[in-house]
């Protein structure tokens, strides 16, 4: 498979840092590191072995006859041979000082030299067509490189080590096995296939069906792992709705006053809430007013509200509901989102009449606290996340759908096997029950790249970063 170029990039983010890291992938890295690169001992580094660390200089050499070559930066440099190393060609890192000037020009000595600048994704690109790693890894790089929480980072790992592309090779297996059956049963008459039923073909199939369809509603709580969640905090003016965005972030993010009326725009933060990446949102409480940026405050409220996640509804303990408290409540009753009505102000003297509020909201959870005094904010977080997971959080080998691409073929594949079903109950010919398994072996081969376009994967490594 191996490619014929050398190709180079920047791979860590262009700016002022410690290390910058410039690598080299391909059959001519070591060629392209020996013209470059001068060591403390004078070696080269075609001669170097694999996995080790050399310090030198990069240099450049100078057109002129005897001149000195000019130095560009002082580094250290690895080699990893091919085929243990990340693309499983030969691999050469520079580190160099992280700045836009050495950076630069170390890549343009390469350049300069032979090698190619690579696309976007390339490198791991490389690693997948390589056969080091199969689409469902090299995707699971991409989750590991966005990861926001550790939760997310460990699916992320899961999936690069392999165990979502166990679990897809084994129902493809049992597809294909069952797909032999019927293509010899096509030659052969039943009686001659001994042991082997019809009614194994209807439970392999019910089976697989059954382990796709828990992979794709799985689904929701990788998305959620991955993307996280959007908690929009809402409330009438003055019931504490900012005071508690701070006491969930532990700082002073959001203005508050004695004044209703001081949040006036949205304000938004992210916050690991028990390991899901909660986006907090804190809402103007006003629902009423001529002043016209308080209107625009107000329209934001109400999109922020349409696109929640998850309604945190925060309720004054120290005062009767009024006719704000109520609008509040219909509008949020009206968009059917799943609500936690957190009762604040718990410290002060109670005047709120909770029955009635249970009236509106019979099954939402209800949290007291005192965001003041930061009483209650735990078991607010442990309320969202029982919420989130609704009693399904996900154990350390929880294995998922990390992507649209991978849930859309998941689905085909489902579809697939609803029809070789059907074709198998109304007792159809094995070659017609045929054709569907075939399909379903073929799209579960997509995700993990046993078969899979060069469209595809282009769009899966445009993704990418370069360098990566
Ligand atoms: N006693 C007590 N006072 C609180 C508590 N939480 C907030 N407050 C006070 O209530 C007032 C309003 O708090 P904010 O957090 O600004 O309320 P808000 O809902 O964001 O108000 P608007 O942005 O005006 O809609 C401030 O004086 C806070 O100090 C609490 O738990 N106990
Ligand atoms: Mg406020």
């Amino acid at each position: 498979m191996g490619a014929d170029d050398t190709i180079v990039a920047v791979s860590t983010p262009i700016g002022e840092g410690g290390i910058g890291i410039v690598r080299l992938s391909g059959k001519t890295s070591l060629k392209i590191a020996d013209k470059i690169f001068l060591s403390k001992d004078g070696k080269r580094p075609s001669k170097f072995k694999t996995y080790t660390v050399h310090y030198g200089h990069i240099v450049e050499k100078s057109k002129v006859k005897r001149q000195k070559a000019k130095v560009i930066d002082e580094v250290i440099l690895t080699v990893m041979r091919s085929p243990r190393s990340y693309t499983k060609e030969d691999v050469v890192e520079i580190n160099c000082h992280s700045g836009i000037a050495p950076l630069k020009k170390i890549l343009d000595l390469c350049l300069i030299n032979g090698a190619r600048l690579a696309e976007p994704g390339e490198f791991t690109k490389r690693a997948f067509l390589n056969g080091r790693i199969d689409v469902l890894q090299a995707e699971a790089v991409l989750d590991i490189i966005k990861a926001k929480t550790d939760l997310s980072l460990r699916l992320a790992l899961n999936n690069l080590e392999g165990l979502f592309s166990k679990k897809i090779n084994e129902i493809r297996e049992k597809l294909i096995q069952i797909f032999a059956y019927m293509e010899a049963s096509i030659d052969f008459s039943e009686e001659d296939l001994r042991g082997l039923k019809r009614d194994n073909i209807f439970k392999t199939l019910a089976g697989v069906k059954h382990e796709i369809e828990k992979l794709i509603s799985g689904s929701s709580q990788g998305r959620i792992l991955r993307q996280g969640i959007k908690a929009v905090i809402c409330g009438s003016p003055n019931v504490g709705k900012s005071s508690l965005m701070n006491a969930i972030l532990k700082e002073s993010r959001s203005i508050v006053t004695h004044i209703p009326g001081t949040t006036r725009d949205t304000i938004e933060e992210v916050v690991n809430i028990k390991g899901i990446a909660v986006t907090l949102v804190d809402t103007a409480g006003i629902t009423d007013t001529d002043h016209l940026v308080e209107k625009e405050g107000i329209r934001r409220s109400h999109v922020y509200l349409k696109n929640a996640d998850l309604i945190l509804l925060v309720l004054d303990w120290s005062r009767e509901l009024n006719k704000d408290d109520l609008d509040i409540i219909k509008q949020i009753k009206d968009n059917k989102k799943e609500t936690i009505v957190v009762i604040n102000k718990t410290d002060l003297k109670k005047k709120l009449n909770v029955n009635k509020i249970k009236r509106f909201f019979a099954k939402n959870p209800f949290v007291h606290i005192s965001a003041l005094n930061m009483k209650g904010v735990d078991s607010l977080e442990n309320r969202i996340r029982d919420m989130v997971w609704k009693g399904k959080a996900p154990g350390p080998g929880f294995i998922s759908v990390s992507n649209e691409r991978q849930l859309d073929i998941l689905k085909r594949s489902s579809l697939d096997i609803d029809e070789a079903i059907k074709a198998a109950r109304a007792k159809l010919s094995m070659d017609c029950i045929s054709v569907y398994v075939k399909a379903s072996i073929e799209s579960l081969g997509e995700i993990t790249g046993y078969t899979i376009t060069e469209k595809a994967l282009d769009k899966i490594f445009s993704e990418f970063c370069i360098g990566k």
